[in-house]
């Protein structure tokens, strides 16, 4: 027997059926008769990954054989969604499976419902890095994804009385199928103590002498490529305390200081931080940072990279790409490996280290560039900061020599900030460290270009690049829209899920009348499949016969929920005040799905104020029940999954210039939904693709916001001048929606009103507008229906699988390497 027919389980279904019993009872140790459904699904599971399995050992064995180069995507965040429907797509075994439970009296989406989803990310960047490892498995590159096995995920969001309440995560309750823990491969990651510097030989050498150390466990998932044969890796660390740190606190007989100092280890892995902006420069946060990158170098250098590497060909092998500043510090940890550990001289570790990263940038907003005091870095990470201080050093005396007579720009260019304290600035570091430094949308390069990084672009504008943004369309055409899939399929083969650019041959099919036809079918379909899910998951009664209006994002200002919070409040105001019969409004659902970080106060009172006006409206006989609002709790991946499908309306209404891309803006173009938006991050793109008779556009351009800014904008004068606008406003001031309390929305009000950092008064007008045309075209369903499935035919190119080919080309200069099949 070969190891492939040990390790290749049956691709039948009678095969099938065998393998799942034998898991339900000798895996499971369950009978069919007593197994729950949890038990079911955790067979069924195991069962599933036992194909993956093969190839993963198949594509380990061919990567140690062939050593392509390959990438390393090092990321706080991966927010994965379920595995299980994701793995039988990879496999295709889809089909057999049903079969063979249905055979068994067993409903494959009852066992698909069990799972709970992985939730290690905030929103778009995590998921984004789900997306990525995704693509890179599809297309035969080899990478490894590495992170963080955070115990807990992004809270759970329920509401009470409106407001959001959070509960934590338990994902890894019932255990997970999906993760193979390795705790013999633990590494050692140190933190604190001193550095001490001596000569040997005539040379300076630096030693650091960490004061305590934590264990880095890895546990591996398997990424499957798409029908490939490939598997590759994500290696997720997991904290656990130190044998040695262990002992020597018994030893000194002190047990409860022995087994704090294993929670304090713990805790480093314990819980995803849910902020996803102005990061607060908590000390754990720092921990948790240090911890994977310098876990994950040393995984790559001692125990990936093959015995006796030349060290000097590392970028020949491997590039680091860093999914914002989360991971920088590993910058300083890959010098500090080759200066103090393998005794290399700076210039030479220096000319290594900067070809071996680069830098992808997630945002425009000044307060959430990452920064670190240099008391807090110094102390956890002494060396590192040593290391930070001489590359600052060497490069300003670089940037001096080109520009001798400009001090004031070579201080502005300095890694080190000295104001409000003195700090290490992240996204400096990575740009001067790194061989490219990339935006996730065209108009968001450009501007790190002109405006947040602009000195170093002009410096060395052969770094800077771009590379927008792209989702999967495995998981999220493919798997969450069959309905749509099989439709494309029909008409154009399957070759789409691989190459999404081949949507453009549905163009002329937008004008097949019959093909029109059952794309509104479909759509008709998905919209009731989300309506029995809300009302079994939430409660919420929604009519499949409105139109789907969706905003789903994190909940930010700059995202302006608001303003579409003040849409629905004006229409109600209106009909309240009899301009305008309810009879005229068009019938819609404006459903909401959002997450605030606990700490953000006006984000949660944006929430309160959404279920508070949702409360009103939906009860109110007065609207004839043609507007409501459905804001459904915890949205993540798998509701997402459920909601993109069914939306007739995808708002992006972000103010310009802040949203670096947007990612479900692309999800909810290749689901044939229409959109409504600004001209910002990748809405532009979307825009110039689709064209503009098929997108909504409104709202002020970048330059307008800027020099509205410039000038001093004055929310009041919008206030006073569009009584539309003021009567909206009035009727949340009064109490209307908090049973006459004036006080409870009065921070957002007063927000708008004297501060709206983010112009939601100046571009209220031009929203309301923008929306009438929408109605007006709603109203021509056959229309709209030729326009969304031009929107899909069109939009292939944010297939996450062209930005990896982009990244690629740009970037990382790696090459497929196929995966012998058995
Ligand atoms: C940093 C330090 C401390 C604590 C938290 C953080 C932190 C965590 C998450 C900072 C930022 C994030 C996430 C940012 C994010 O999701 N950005 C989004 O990235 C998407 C993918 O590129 C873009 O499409 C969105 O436009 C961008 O907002």
């Amino acid at each position: 027997q070969t190891a492939d027919q040990i390790t290749t389980p049956q691709h039948s279904v009678e095969g099938f059926v065998q393998d799942f019993l034998r898991e339900l009872q000798f895996g499971q140790g369950m009978s069919m008769s007593r197994a729950s459904t949890n038990d079911q699904y955790l067979a069924l599971a195991r069962t599933v990954r036992t194909h993956l399995m093969s190839r993963w050992l198949r594509t380990l064995d061919h990567q140690r054989d062939v050593q392509a180069k390959s990438v390393a995507y090092l990321s706080a965040e991966f927010l994965l969604g379920r595995q299980l429907g994701n793995a039988l797509l990879a496999t295709d075994l889809e089909e057999i499976v049903e079969e063979g439970l249905a055979s068994l009296g067993i409903d494959l989406q009852r066992l698909r419902s069990m799972e709970k989803e992985p939730g290690l990310g905030n929103g778009g960047l995590g998921r984004l890095a789900a997306c990525f490892i995704d693509s890179l498995a599809t297309m035969n590159i080899p990478c490894i994804g590495y992170g963080i096995r955070y115990e807990y995920g992004i809270f759970r969001q329920t509401f009470v009385d409106g407001w959001q309440v959070e509960k934590p995560d338990a994902w890894l309750a019932q255990g997970s199928p999906w993760e193979f823990p390795h705790p013999e491969a633990a590494v050692t990651i140190g933190f604190g103590g001193r550095t001490e510097a001596s000569t040997v030989d005539g040379r300076l050498v630096t030693r650091w002498i960490p004061d305590w150390q934590v264990q880095a466990v890895p546990y591996n998932y398997m990424v499957p490529g798409y029908h490939n044969g490939r598997v590759n890796t994500l290696r997720l660390w997991s904290a656990a305390a130190t044998e040695s740190f262990d002992l020597s606190i018994f030893n000194a007989g002190d047990y409860s200081a022995a087994v704090r100092a294993q929670t304090a280890a713990e805790n480093i892995s314990k819980v995803l931080y849910p902020e996803d902006s102005t990061p607060q420069g908590k000390e754990l946060r720092l921990q948790q940072q240090y911890f994977f990158a310098a876990a994950s170098l040393k995984d790559f250098l001692d125990n990936v990279l093959p015995e006796g590497f030349d060290l000097h060909r590392l970028d020949e092998r491997i590039v680091f790409q860093l999914n914002d500043t989360h991971p920088v510090i590993a910058i300083p940890e890959l010098m500090r490996i080759l200066l103090d550990e393998k005794g290399w001289d700076w210039d030479e570790a220096w000319a290594l280290t900067q070809r071996c990263f680069a830098y992808t940038c997630h945002t425009l907003l000044p307060e959430a560039l990452e920064v670190w005091s240099v008391e807090l870095l110094g102390r956890l990470l002494p060396r590192h900061l040593e290391i930070i201080y001489r590359i600052n050093e060497d490069f300003l005396a670089e940037v001096h020599t080109a520009y001798p007579d400009d001090e004031l720009r070579v201080r502005r260019m300095s890694i080190i900030a000295e104001h409000p304290e003195r700090a290490v600035r992240m996204a400096y570091l990575a740009t001067v460290a790194g061989t490219k430094v990339n935006g996730v949308a065209e108009l968001h390069s450009q501007l790190l270009r002109d405006k947040v990084l602009q000195d170093f672009s002009e410096y060395m504008p052969e770094k800077f690049t771009n590379v927008t943004n792209g989702v999967t369309p495995r998981r999220f055409v493919r798997l969450a829209n069959p309905r749509l899939s099989s439709l494309i399929t029909e008409a154009i083969g399957d070759g789409w899920v691989t190459d999404l650019d081949r949507l453009r041959e549905l163009e002329p099919l937008a004008e097949d009348a019959e093909f029109r036809r059952r794309f509104r079918e479909v759509k008709a379909a998905n919209k009731t499949r989300l309506v029995d899910l809300l009302k079994v998951r939430d409660g919420i009664e929604v009519s499949p016969d409105s139109m789907l209006d969706v905003m789903v994002k994190r909940l930010h200002e700059y995202k302006r929920q608001t303003l579409k919070l003040l849409h629905v409040v004006s229409l109600y105001d209106q009909v309240r005040r009899g301009d305008l019969a309810a009879s005229d409004i068009t019938p819609r659902t404006v459903t909401f799905g959002a997450k605030a970080a606990p700490g953000y106060k006006m984000a949660k009172q944006t929430i309160g104020l959404i279920n508070a006006v949702g409360r009103t409206i939906n009860a109110d006989p007065v609207l004839e029940g043609r507007l409501r609002i459905a804001f459904p709790a915890n949205y993540n991946v798998t509701l997402a999954e459920r909601l993109i499908p069914a939306a007739d309306l995808s708002e992006q209404i972000s103010l310009a210039g802040k949203e670096a891309s947007g990612t479900g803006n692309m999800k909810f173009a290749l689901n044939g939904a229409l959109t409504i938006g600004t001209d910002d991050g990748a809405n532009v793109e979307l825009r110039q693709l689709v064209g503009d008779e098929n997108f909504f556009l409104f709202g002020l351009t970048e330059p307008e916001v800027a020099e509205i800014v410039e000038k001093g904008y004055r929310p009041t004068s919008f206030y006073e001048s569009n009584a539309t606008l003021r009567h909206a406003l009035d009727l949340i001031a009064s109490g209307a929606f908090s049973d006459g309390d004036r006080r409870t929305f009065e921070p957002i009000v007063s927000n708008l009103l004297y501060e709206d950092r983010f112009l939601v008064l100046a571009d209220f007008q031009a929203y309301l507008d923008a929306q009438l045309v929408v109605e007006r075209a709603y109203a021509d369903p056959d229309a709209w229906a030729r326009s969304a499935v031009l929107n899909v035919a069109r939009s292939g190119f944010f297939s996450s699988d062209r930005s990896m080919r982009d990244y690629l080309d740009r970037i990382w200069h790696a090459e497929a390497a196929p995966v012998p099949t058995a």
